[in-house]
């Protein structure tokens, strides 16, 4: 199993997000990914590379618009020399009758490209967030060399943010990329299954009228979760990618033997498209204690989920989205890839 990580993705501090009217300590912070790999380390699992490439821009502008990467190549800059000491947080939302649009305000931007109060940008948050992307496109290209297993520790995660938008403490959408490198670089389909507590809006988004690219997610109903206004059963794809995406709400903490069934059902259905690859969005924040999410899952649990995804006998790249309790998502993450390599 090969391993990625860049040293350069700690530049991104997450300082504060704004939550119910009150400014918070980031839950996005270093200390989980240094906890994940401390622990993949203690248990031997392997090395941890820095991946040898930076992604290239064929594949950035193939899944995110070339004003978002802009934007977020600029923003902490223009920000600062705006509103020095303040924070880039959208002031709005919009509201029917109000045109989605770039004008010239940087105020405006924001409400534009950013769709939450959570996800804050300081100095480093762009290197830290190419990097992230890097890491995720090492593991297509380990596939690629016969690589049978993967895991991409990305920080900041990947799965809110879409073609034009960003949220959710995600930036770039690190297993889009990896999944449309995949398709750009094999010419052959693959499916992402994302396991993280939250409906993976922006990865649907990107894929939604595309058939390369199967989407299937399991995640606690968004009726009354973030993000609230996607993950939803009916959401099916449209165009050419009608059938394939599938949201599988969970409607309550009914622990693994709800979970198992439920993603047992998403990686059949994955594997009838015939994919050649399967790429995991895996979010730790469904362990029953997880100070954001919480859908029962112990530590066991996440050895038997890794297990699962040996089915198929596929290339499989982890990729690593959410999972909030500090001293438990070494634990959940190297859990998880033991089952995956035993
Ligand atoms: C990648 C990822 O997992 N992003 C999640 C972003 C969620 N942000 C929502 C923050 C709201 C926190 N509410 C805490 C509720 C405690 N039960
Ligand atoms: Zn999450």
């Amino acid at each position: 199993m090969r391993l990625f990580f860049s040293d350069r993705q700690k530049l991104h501090q997450t300082t504060t997000e704004f939550v119910m009217g009150a400014l918070r300590p980031g839950m996005d912070s270093s200390a989980r990914t240094e906890a994940i790999a401390d622990e993949i380390r203690r248990l031997d699992i392997g090395c941890f590379e820095q991946p040898n490439a930076e992604v290239p821009l064929s594949i950035l502008g193939k899944v995110h618009s070339r004003g978002l990467l802009n934007f977020l190549e600029t923003l902490h800059e223009r920000w600062e020399a705006a509103y020095p000491g303040s924070a880039p947080f959208p002031e709005m939302g919009l509201a029917p009758g109000m045109r989605r649009r770039v004008t010239n305000s940087l105020r405006a931007q924001l409400v534009h490209y950013c769709f939450d109060t959570c996800t804050p940008v300081g100095k480093g948050t762009w290197v830290a967030t190419l990097d992230s992307a890097s890491s995720a496109y090492a593991a297509t290209q380990a596939a690629l060399s016969g690589e049978r297993y993967s895991f991409s520790l990305c920080r900041p995660p990947g799965h809110h943010s879409g073609q034009d938008f960003y949220g959710g403490y995600c930036f770039l959408n690190n297993a889009a990329i990896a999944a449309e490198a995949w398709v750009m670089q094999t010419g052959t389909r693959c499916a992402i299954i994302d396991v993280d507590f939250h409906h993976g809006n922006g990865t649907q988004q990107i894929f939604y009228e595309r058939e390369e690219v199967f989407y299937a997610s399991l995640h606690r109903s968004p009726g009354d979760t973030y993000p609230f206004f996607s993950g939803y059963e009916d959401e099916r794809g449209a165009g050419a990618g009608l059938g394939e995406n599938l949201n599988l709400p969970i409607p309550a903490e009914g622990g693994w033997s709800q979970f198992e069934p439920t993603l047992i059902r998403a990686l059949e259905s994955a594997l009838s498209r015939n994919p050649s690859a399967l790429i995991i969005s895996l979010g730790v924040d469904t362990y029953y204690e997880d100070p954001v999410g919480g859908l029962g899952l112990t530590i066991e649990a996440f050895r038997r989920m890794g297990a699962l995804f040996k089915r198929g006998n596929l290339p499989v790249m982890v990729i690593l989205e959410g999972g909030y309790l500090v001293r438990a998502v070494g634990a959940c993450v190297s859990r998880f890839l033991l089952g995956l390599n035993d």
